[in-house]
């Protein structure tokens, strides 16, 4: 199933001789906790919480009933599901049985989750029906409505019933007693994640049961986990950084307790970390900057902290501002957190040197990471220059899953993923981020692709042309501003392109709303160079300078 990102075979087996990969699945990550403590709080959400034990008897009824459902090995399911236990269980019965989830954001809307069915060619949805943020059993229907492979959809009350009321068939003799059933082995595809994108459709990340299982294992050993710690998860546990760095399932992997919360608001989640004695939280640098400001209004915040021994930043740039002020709200606590879903993950340590903590994003985490600095012509930059980091490893992917048109741009020949990121290495081996060369807009916590809002706002009937660009916001980090060339009609109606109408727009074509421009600025026309015509990655440079020079 991962034709065309697969791993050479003589690497493969380095790989397994080196011990990385190691023949385990993925979803058998909690079985040695749940042998060695049974009894032990697996998993807390805002509802429920089960125990290790619980955890594997809900797997075990999850999978048989998805199994009689009709989901059968290497199928794809596409997972929308909030921070709650059904996330966990789902995912993991899917893979217990073979079946491919696909994690997609709770805010994906009709056009995003269609798209992303067509790449994966997913057979099912498996959607939250009490989603707040409309009918998740209406948006799944008007989904089902337009892909064919389509045939089934989950809520979240059916994984819920299914994986708490006991098997109408005895325990363990559905899915288990198809011997003749072929589970694809762990070097195959475990779950396809979402990129970060920066291209007009989703682009989707194979990861092998051994190649994330090795992710987190390291995650574990760099970061220190042990039983005793609880992960809070903050973020939408979806993501890679709060799955994986080493993230809940790191926290199941060393038999300590994962606690999910559904809810952002800094005087909750302050209270929780108290409550839960929360050891471990990631957080995006906008959440960070709105705890740190927060906690400067409450006297009580640095002692609602006691418990926390790592408080990982990572997603988008840290300034060095803020980690300082971070520094100073949790003392040896802070680490810096640079990853990505397509495997590459750096951190910093805690008893690192302050200098390295507040202004590197760390060091690539295994021995076996191989990174390259270069130049537009793929050739290396000076040693300490800063250039395109390349990244190739044992838990960094070969290609993306059926898109061999953004393989061939996204990896070179020889193995080397392109992150898009611009980066240097300091004499101290470790990595400082300096920007990115992708047209990305990271905003709030997620990443938004440029020339994706471009596409959906190219087609709106008062646009003849437009671009969209990053620009600095004390919140969100970065914001979205799409520059439009509006239709040149005279009698044309330019309220059309306010903002609101945009969004409307956007709303009514089942566009996640964050892609919605946080503003929009009309402009006759875009430079053009003497030479005529110009590619839109350099229109869009071209802008950016024209705005920052304008200021
Ligand atoms: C600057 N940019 C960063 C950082 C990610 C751990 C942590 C984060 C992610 C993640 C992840 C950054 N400073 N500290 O998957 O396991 C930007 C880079 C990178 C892109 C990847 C993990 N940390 N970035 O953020 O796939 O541009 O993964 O290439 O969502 O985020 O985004 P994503």
């Amino acid at each position: 199933m991962a034709e065309g990102c697969e791993w050479p075979t003589d690497v493969v087996e380095s790989y397994r001789r080196n011990g990385y990969w190691t023949g385990e699945r993925l979803d058998r990550i909690a079985d040695a906790a749940a042998a060695r403590t049974p009894e032990k709080l697996a998993v807390i959400d805002d509802h429920d919480q089960i125990t290790y034990a619980e955890l594997l008897q809900r797997v075990d009824r999850l999978a048989a009933s998805f199994s009689r459902r009709g989901l059968a090995d290497r199928d794809r399911v596409i997972l929308q599901l909030p921070n709650r236990i059904e996330l966990i269980t789902a995912a993991t019965a899917l893979m217990r049985i073979g079946v491919v989830p696909v994690y997609c954001l709770g805010s994906s809307r009709r056009r995003e989750l269609a798209a992303i069915s067509h790449r994966a060619l997913a057979v099912a949805l498996i959607v939250d029906a009490t989603s707040e943020d409309g009918d998740g059993a209406q948006l799944a229907a008007d989904v089902v409505a337009e892909v064919d492979s389509l045939k089934d959809v989950i809520t979240s009350e059916e994984i819920r019933s299914a994986s708490t009321i006991p098997d109408p068939v005895p325990s363990g003799s559905s899915f288990q007693s198809r011997p003749t059933q072929q589970i694809a082995g762990p070097d195959d595809v475990a779950f396809l994640q979402l990129s970060g994108g920066t291209t007009g459709t989703p682009k989707l990340i194979p990861r092998t049961h051994d190649d994330y299982l090795y992710s987190v294992r390291r995650s574990n050993e760099v970061c220190g986990l042990v039983q005793d710690d609880v992960f809070l998860a903050v973020l939408p546990a979806v993501h890679n950084f709060p799955m994986s760095s080493p993230g809940f399932l790191g926290a199941l992997m060393a038999g300590g307790t994962v606690v999910l919360t559904e809810s952002q608001h800094p005087a909750q989640v302050f209270d929780l970390i108290a409550r839960c004695g929360a050891s471990i939280v990631p957080l995006v640098p906008p959440m960070a900057h709105v705890w740190a400001n927060f906690a400067d209004m409450d006297p009580a915040a640095a002692s609602k902290f006691s418990s926390l021994r790592l408080l990982q930043v990572g997603g988008a740039k840290l300034v060095p501002e803020l980690a300082r002020r971070l520094v100073n709200l949790v003392p040896g606590a802070v680490q810096q957190v640079f990853g990505m879903a397509e495997g590459l993950v750096c951190y910093t340590d805690p008893d690192d040197d302050i200098d390295i903590i507040i202004n590197t994003q760390g060091r690539p985490m295994s021995p076996a990471d191989e990174i390259r600095i270069v130049d537009h012509h793929d050739q290396p930059v000076p040693e300490g220059d800063s250039g395109h980091l390349l990244a190739r490893g044992p838990y960094t992917i070969r290609g993306y899953f059926n898109a061999p048109d953004a393989n061939h741009r996204s990896f070179t020949d020889d193995g080397f993923y392109r992150t898009g990121d611009i980066a240097r290495i300091r004499a101290d081996g470790t990595l400082v981020v300096e920007g990115r060369s992708k047209d990305q807009i990271h905003r709030g916590g997620e990443k938004i692709s440029a020339e994706e809002v471009e596409d959906i706002l190219l087609a709106h009937p008062s646009v003849d042309d437009v671009v969209v660009v990053a620009e600095p916001d004390e919140f969100l980090g970065e914001r979205s501003v799409a520059v439009i060339v509006a239709h040149n009609e005279p009698q044309h109606d330019e309220s059309a392109l306010r903002r609101a109408s945009i969004a409307e727009y956007m709303r009514n074509r089942g566009v996640d709303a964050m892609k919605v421009p946080d503003r929009v600025d009309l402009t006759d026309s875009f430079p053009v160079t003497g030479v005529g015509k110009i590619s839109r990655a350099q229109l869009r440079t071209l802008i950016r300078e024209q705005r920052s020079t304008a200021k």
